[in-house]
């Protein structure tokens, strides 16, 4: 999924997505088959393994344990009976618990200034990802400007004017420590003046006054509105794979209070622990609109349950 309109240039993304998940695949999809291999029958113990393999592998105790249950039923009812279909049986699992999660839908291409607000914990990817973002959207013909609203950390801006430059879009700064909200005003006017079709908002990401960073965002959401309705049309929640667990505990924070409608999942190539798609399907139904597979401008992949699935499942 994508937000304002359909991509044309997913060509190669999925061999990127394939390399990136190969440390995830090894860790669910290759102790999966370990457990299975050999096996005659299905007992407690097999299923048992099973439900330890997916906790392992990032999916979540609780959403593994629901998995199993089903399976434990299937097995008990005698609809299942070969280990060998218990492969498939989770792939299916966890394809319909991804599918159910991406139901929601972001707003089509529309015309006029659209206003997408990035907004996640430190480190996480939020300036790298608004410098793809930028640039995709640049080669898919959009004007698009950025805002560089984490005015707290020194370095931030400069890091965000190198996006800038690397995809070609202009970026609205003040200098280190200016209110957000003005950053953001005057980047709106920008934008106005300048025909943009995406204004796309950098925000900071500290989490010790979390207080405070909820009010910032609030404070921008609201100037944003009252310069142009409907506005922030997206809020885009940045995760950092790596973090499994603790990624879905912040997910929680920010989805409570900053209105989030879209996800991007950075940092996927790596981390053994992609299996944290599940539990973020699962639990916070707002669909995972990209992911990250890597530190360069063409790095970031258009989400689909289909083909991470696929990438996941599929045997060499
Ligand atoms: N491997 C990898 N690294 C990433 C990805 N996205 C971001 N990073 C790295 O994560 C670090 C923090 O990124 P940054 O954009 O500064 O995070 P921010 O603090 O949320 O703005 C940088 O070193 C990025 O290069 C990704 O998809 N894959
Ligand atoms: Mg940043």
């Amino acid at each position: 999924m994508k937000l304002f309109g359909k991509s044309e240039k997913q060509e190669g993304f999925f061999s990127k997505l394939k390399a990136a998940v190969a440390s995830t695949k090894n860790e669910l999809v290759a102790k999966i088959e370990d457990v299975v291999k050999g096996k005659k029958v299905i007992d407690a113990e097999l299923l048992d393994d099973l439900e330890a393999v997916l906790i392992g592998a990032d999916i979540g105790v609780q959403t593994s344990s629901e998995i199993l249950e089903k399976i434990r039923g299937q097995v008990s009812r005698k609809l299942v009976n070969d280990p060998e279909q218990l492969r498939a049986l989770i792939r299916a699992e966890l394809r319909q618990i991804i599918d159910a999660g991406n139901q929601a839908t972001v707003s089509p291409l529309a015309d006029g200034l659209r206003v997408l607000m990035v907004v996640g914990v430190n480190g996480v990817g939020k300036t790298t990802t608004i410098g793809k973002l930028a640039s995709l959207h640049t080669q898919e013909g959009k004007k698009v400007l950025v805002c560089a609203a984490d005015t707290f950390r020194a370095a931030a801006i400069e890091q965000l004017e190198v996006w800038g430059e690397r995809a070609g879009v202009s970026v609205v700064r003040q200098k280190t420590g200016a209110d957000p909200s003005a950053v953001l005003f005057d980047a709106i006017v920008a934008a106005k003046s300048r025909a943009i079709d995406i204004l796309i908002v950098d925000t900071a990401g500290r989490l010790h006054t979390k207080n405070n960073l909820m009010t910032e965002l609030e404070k921008m959401k609201r100037i944003a509105g009252r310069e142009i309705a409907g506005a922030p049309h997206e809020v885009l929640l940045i995760i950092d794979a790596t973090t499994g667990q603790n990624g879905l505990v912040q997910a929680r924070e920010f989805t409570r209070t900053a209105g989030v409608t879209g996800i991007v999942l950075t940092k996927l190539d790596g981390t053994a622990k992609g299996g944290i798609v599940i539990p973020i399907s699962r639990e916070l139904k707002i669909p995972i609109c990209y992911v990250g597979v890597g530190e360069k401008v063409d790095d970031l992949v258009e989400f689909s349950a289909e083909q991470f699935i696929e990438s996941l499942f599929e045997s060499e």
